[in-house]
């Protein structure tokens, strides 16, 4: 392997919890004969070696050179084939200061343990049998969900959920291939007639694997949520409504032309989704060269946003959009806002969103349409359905996809059977590279190297 080489015959060792002080820290080992030789430092090393899986004990950890006590700890004992990795363990709860831990690992380094690897615990519970590719990955999304709603779709799949559902399509296409092969022993011609050939099998996969991959963009939604713009000219509320949005005076807000110099960046949800708000300098033409640094930011911001807001004073009487404005306002990811409808006189542009940033009139209506926009149509879910969300699994159900269609084709086409049965084939290679039956080496390092070290 390029980057780790995982060996899984080493003892390894890593800080589970949060590196930082905390009452309680927890360091995780792993590795054939880790009982034995992490009793070697404890200080009731007999009950340990006796102890049954599941169980914690408390002991002293005791340095092998000067004797001395190292902490105070509980130790809980994984037997072989029962724990996270499915070898041998313990979870050293420990007292949580950074000091303290590191002389236990200095301990541990010295009884032959090897600090472990990104993700090595869940490449040995991988390789153990003990959760699929697809589990794996949830594990990862689980730890660095940033919203509710992608914890639990995260969490649907630790379940299982989408293992199951990718079993259930194999043995559709593993069905149509009996069929197919059969036909090959048999058939002199080799081509298979209407009645013969599993069209319903393959249609039936396909549907699944197409409605699996419409969840992609929900899945990566919720997962890496998107980026959201407050852009427009100077004083028309952008900071206010960024605020709002916020619920929290973060940026200043002045009657001022020109307030927001440099762009302020804020996490926040909408309905479960992640976002990153930007408030930006307002767009105007400046002989000010920070201010003008300022607006090249927002440019590029807007460029790679997901959804801009373009905020407009509509209470200016005769307010027209600038050229730049215009051009924003027309792109699909644009969502005009017309501010300040609280001050009367209100030009309210078609198709924008009347807002008062100020009393909050028309924002709830406002909120909804952003949501809707970053959803862009994609099923609604509310954390129950099997969702996929790595750039790697819509990679795999594509190649599918594309292998069903082919064999399809390919029958109405009269094509020869053992070209239709090359496709389902592959079809079969790609589902079980999702979920880690057959899949190379390099590509599981990938997977396994993006981990944080502990899991
Ligand atoms: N009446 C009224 N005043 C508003 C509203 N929204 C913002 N304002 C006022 O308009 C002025 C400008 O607001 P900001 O939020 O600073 O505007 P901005 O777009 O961030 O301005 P720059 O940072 O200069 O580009 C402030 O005095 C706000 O109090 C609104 O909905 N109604
Ligand atoms: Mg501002």
């Amino acid at each position: 392997m390029s980057r780790y080489t995982y060996d899984n015959n080493d003892i390894i060792y890593a800080l589970a919890s949060a590196w930082g002080n905390s009452p309680i820290a927890v360091i995780r080992v792993s590795g054939d004969g880790s009982i034995k030789k992490f009793s070697e430092l404890f200080s009731a090393s007999e009950t340990l070696l006796k102890a049954f899986s599941h169980t914690i004990h408390y002991g002293k950890i005791i340095d092998p050179d000067s004797k001395e006590a190292v902490d105070e700890i509980l130790v809980a004992i994984f037997r072989d084939g029962r724990s996270y990795t499915g070898q041998e363990s313990l979870e050293i709860n420990c007292h949580g200061n950074i000091i303290g831990i590191e002389a236990i690992f200095k301990v541990l380094e010295k009884q032959g343990f090897r600090s472990a690897y990104p993700g090595e615990f869940t490449f040995r519970a991988f390789m153990n049998g003990k959760v699929d590719l697809t589990q794996a990955e949830a594990v990862m999304e689980i730890v660095n969900s940033q919203s509710e709603i992608a914890h639990s779709l995260a969490l649907k799949r630790l379940e299982g959920n989408l293992f199951n559902l990718i079993n259930e399509i194999k043995i559709k296409v593993v069905d149509a291939l009996a069929v197919i092969e059969l036909q090959l022993d048999y058939e002199e011609d080799e081509i298979i007639d209407e009645t013969h050939f599993p069209k319903e099998a393959i249609e039936g996969a396909l549907k699944r694997v197409e409605s699996l991959l419409d969840t992609y963009t929900i899945g990566r939604l919720y997962s890496e949520g998107c980026r959201v713009v407050l852009a427009g000219s100077t004083n028309t509320g952008k900071s206010t409504l960024f605020n709002l949005l916020l619920k929290e005076e973060r940026s200043i807000v002045s009657e001022i032309h020109g307030t927001t110099r440099d762009y302020i960046e804020a996490k926040t949800h909408l309905e479960g989704i992640p976002i990153s708000l930007y408030d930006t300098a307002g767009l105007r033409d400046s002989k000010d060269s920070i201010e003008q640094e300022g607006i090249r930011r927002t440019r590029g911001l807007i460029k790679e946003s997901d959804l801009v807001l373009l905020v407009v004073d509509s209470s200016i009487d005769g307010y027209k959009l600038s050229p730049e404005e215009q051009i924003l306002a027309k792109e699909e990811k644009t969502i005009v806002v017309c501010n300040k409808t609280d001050l009367g006189n209100v030009a309210v542009l078609e198709g924008s969103y009347p807002l008062s940033a100020k009393t909050a009139e028309g924002f709830k209506t406002l909120k909804e349409e952003i949501v809707k926009r970053l959803q862009k149509g994609s099923p609604k879910t509310d954390g129950s359905t099997v969702v996929i969300e790595s750039a790697r699994q819509k990679k795999e159900l594509n190649r599918a996809c594309e292998a069903l269609k082919h064999s399809l084709e390919y029958f109405k086409e009269t094509l020869p059977l053992d070209i239709i049965a090359v496709e389902l084939n592959e079809a079969l290679d790609a589902l079980g590279s999702l979920s880690g039956e057959v899949t190379s080496e390099d590509i599981l390092e990938n997977i396994f190297s993006n981990f944080c070290v502990g899991k």
